[in-house]
């Protein structure tokens, strides 16, 4: 039997080939792909960013762990399937300007993308003019801005005021996450909402084009 230990502590060892074949094992032997996800990997992720924190580990040691967490999601993916999908909207999502964690970010166009949302992910280091772009070209419902880092907050709010400045504001829903990002600062800058991990996401992003 897996225990989900076990899959932390190879994602932290970074071994992507073991780590997915131990997500594969344990799904063969009826582990909830959501509970993998939750406390199996995204536990391990956290576990690597307090160590990077104490210096204990290094950049080269977290990336080795990110490609692990990107290999074993993409085992869980097909699995995480919203049930409840009924043709959503168009989203354009990405990591703000001057940020590259994109693991989160991915997690959540995951989501929405399996709710139903049609994603166009611009990647990392996404300009606000970028972000107006894409939402003209695609007509978007909504705008998802990911930031990992307290420095790159404020493009957020910086991607809010290009929005008003091209007068689409009232056109387009803007919702934003990442570990520093608060429900408080999505208010301050005038965010349509916050959501606080992947699956909150996609609900959130379902009310507000409701
Ligand atoms: Co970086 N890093 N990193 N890093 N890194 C953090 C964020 C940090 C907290 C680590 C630490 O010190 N404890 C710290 C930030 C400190 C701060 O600003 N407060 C940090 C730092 C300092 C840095 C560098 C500056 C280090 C350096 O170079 N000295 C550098 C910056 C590079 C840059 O971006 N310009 C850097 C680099 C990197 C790597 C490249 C090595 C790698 C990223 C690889 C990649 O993403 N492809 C990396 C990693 C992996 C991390 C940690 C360890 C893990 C992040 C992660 O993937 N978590 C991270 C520590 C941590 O967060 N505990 C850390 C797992 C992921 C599933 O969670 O991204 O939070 P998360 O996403 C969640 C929610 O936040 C939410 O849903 C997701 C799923 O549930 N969510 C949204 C995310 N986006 C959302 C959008 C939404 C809604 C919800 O709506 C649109």
């Amino acid at each position: 039997m897996i225990e989900l230990q076990q899959i932390t502590q190879t994602l932290i060892a970074g071994d992507a080939d073991q780590v997915t074949s131990l997500v594969q094992k344990a799904l063969d032997e009826g582990a909830d792909p959501k509970t993998i996800l939750d406390n199996g990997l995204v536990r391990g992720m956290d576990i690597v960013g307090d160590r990077m924190q104490e210096g204990d580990i290094f950049i080269p040691e977290v990336l080795m762990a990110a490609k692990a967490m990107t290999a074993a999601v993409s085992v869980l993916k097909p699995l995480l399937a919203d049930a409840d999908c009924s043709g959503a909207g168009r989203v354009v999502i990405g990591t703000v300007k001057g940020d590259l964690h994109d693991i989160g970010k991915n997690l959540v166009s995951m989501m929405l993308e399996s709710a139903g949302f049609q994603i166009t992910d611009l990647g990392t280091d996404v300009s606000p003019e970028h972000f107006v772009q894409a939402a003209v070209e695609q007509n978007a419902h909504i705008i998802g801005m990911s930031a990992l880092l307290t420095t790159t907050m404020p493009v957020m709010k910086n991607t809010i005021d290009a929005l008003v400045a091209s007068g689409l504001r009232d056109r387009v829903k803007v919702v934003i996450g990442g570990a520093p990002v608060t429900q408080k600062y999505a208010d301050e800058i005038g965010a349509d909402g916050y959501a606080a991990d992947a699956g909150s996401a996609s609900k959130l992003a379902k009310e507000l084009v409701a």
